[in-house]
């Protein structure tokens, strides 16, 4: 009997209507001379392989659910520096069938075109100024030497990847978990740390601790560094009559949490209406979130949400002046979450039971050097929602 493909990968077969589709890994890339960066797995290479190191393919057969891993070429020095995986731990952790060498990657995808016209890969085509991992364009090149029609399968994957299984569920809880008693543990310290990094520091012993690392780059903003929305810097002195902003979420077994709190040891009355403020707009948008709320009618919910929040604040006078709502709020108020810590939600229309999504409004008064955040992340169940962070209080 052949062995079943794992779920994840079952799902992609289905959804490219048992078609063929070749994945890539990430490749390493070069921080400084002989040092690699630090590697993060390409997502969807992760979620459907569960393989976290570089350079390996996948050729996913849905007409015959064969799945066939590529083992990179690694020379003897890399062998001796870095190890090489092995092929049973692989193909247990996978699920493919069957591991092949780079050198025969070629050949085996010219078979595959005897019988296949099409195939499908992910090429990531998002413009951020970086320049992107050389993986997937060199995997394109290759698929189009070999077969007539390449296509895209980024849409199929990103929308199998929004909706979380109940095992990416309780992975996810547990990295909210994990995070919300960091905070928590931070929250009970606050009048004793001296400068930003220091929190920054007890957040990373926290989730080393628990074998989790960050899943970004931490920001702990003090005072007006919070008006810098990724402000990665941490090394400002934190005062405690300035308000502190704390974006820091753990990566657990792969998955991300992604929480915003914002304190203060002694605030003022405008620091505590513009927290008020943000906190109560918080509450009002998660109560909104439910199976089925279009994503139009979701944002068009925020903004009014927000309008009154920058209203009562003085802030904004004209709820039509959007040049200045969007100075004070000038970010989305929601991501997806999952993998990435920006996963895609594959452009719904509307939301579905299995969506995780941050709601994360906040209010930047640059004039003032007040900024505030709350975040938590919550899970769209099929009768409403579940808040997975509700544990942390948001309170100043
Ligand atoms: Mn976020």
């Amino acid at each position: 009997m052949m062995k079943m493909v794992n779920e994840h990968t079952q799902r992609f077969i289905d959804a490219i209507d048992g078609g063929l589709a070749v994945l890539t890994a990430y490749d390493q890339v070069q921080l400084s001379g002989d040092m690699a960066a630090p590697f993060l797995q390409e997502g969807n290479f992760w979620w459907l392989m569960q393989v976290t190191q570089p350079g390996w393919k996948v050729i996913i057969d849905g007409a015959r659910r064969n799945v066939v891993l590529v083992r990179p070429e690694i020379d003897e020095i890399h062998r001796i520096f870095d190890g090489e995986a092995s092929d049973e731990r692989l193909l247990a952790q996978s699920g493919a069938h069957e591991i092949i060498l780079h050198k025969d990657f070629e050949k085996y995808l010219a078979r595959l075109s005897n019988v296949h016209s099409v195939v499908r890969t992910y090429v990531d085509k998002t413009d951020y100024g970086f320049a992107h991992n050389p993986a997937q364009r060199e995997l394109y090149a290759v698929l189009s030497r070999i077969f007539t029609s390449v296509q895209d399968c980024g849409v199929q994957l990103a929308s199998l990847r929004a909706l979380k299984d109940a095992n990416e569920i309780a992975v996810m809880k547990q990295a909210a978990k994990l995070t919300c008693a960091a905070f928590a543990d931070v929250r009970d310290r606050l009048s004793q740390y001296a400068h930003e990094y220091e929190i920054e520091a007890d957040f990373t012993q926290y989730f080393r601790r628990h074998n989790a690392t960050h899943a970004y780059e931490p920001i702990v903003a003090s005072g007006a560094n919070a008006v810098t929305l990724h402000y990665i810097e941490n090394n400002d002195r934190l005062s405690k009559n300035k308000l502190v902003l704390i974006d820091i979420g753990a990566r657990v077994n792969g998955y991300c949490a992604d929480i915003t709190r914002t304190y203060c040891i002694n605030p003022t009355k405008r620091q505590r209406a513009v927290h008020g403020a943000v906190e109560a707009a918080h509450h009002r948008i998660i109560e909104l979130i439910q199976p089925n709320l279009t994503v139009a009618e979701y944002m068009h919910a925020v903004d009014e949400i927000m309008k009154d929040a920058l209203c009562e604040l003085g802030l904004l006078e004209a709820r039509s002046d959007e040049t200045t709502y969007r100075r004070y709020f000038p970010h989305s108020v929601s991501h997806g979450l999952g993998v990435d810590v920006h996963d895609s939600l594959g452009r719904p229309r509307y939301l579905q039971p299995g969506m995780v999504l941050t709601v994360e409004p906040g209010i930047y008064i640059a004039e003032e050097g007040i900024g505030v955040r709350i975040e938590d992340d919550i899970l769209v169940t099929e009768t409403g929602h579940l808040n997975l962070t509700a544990a942390l209080s948001t309170s100043l």
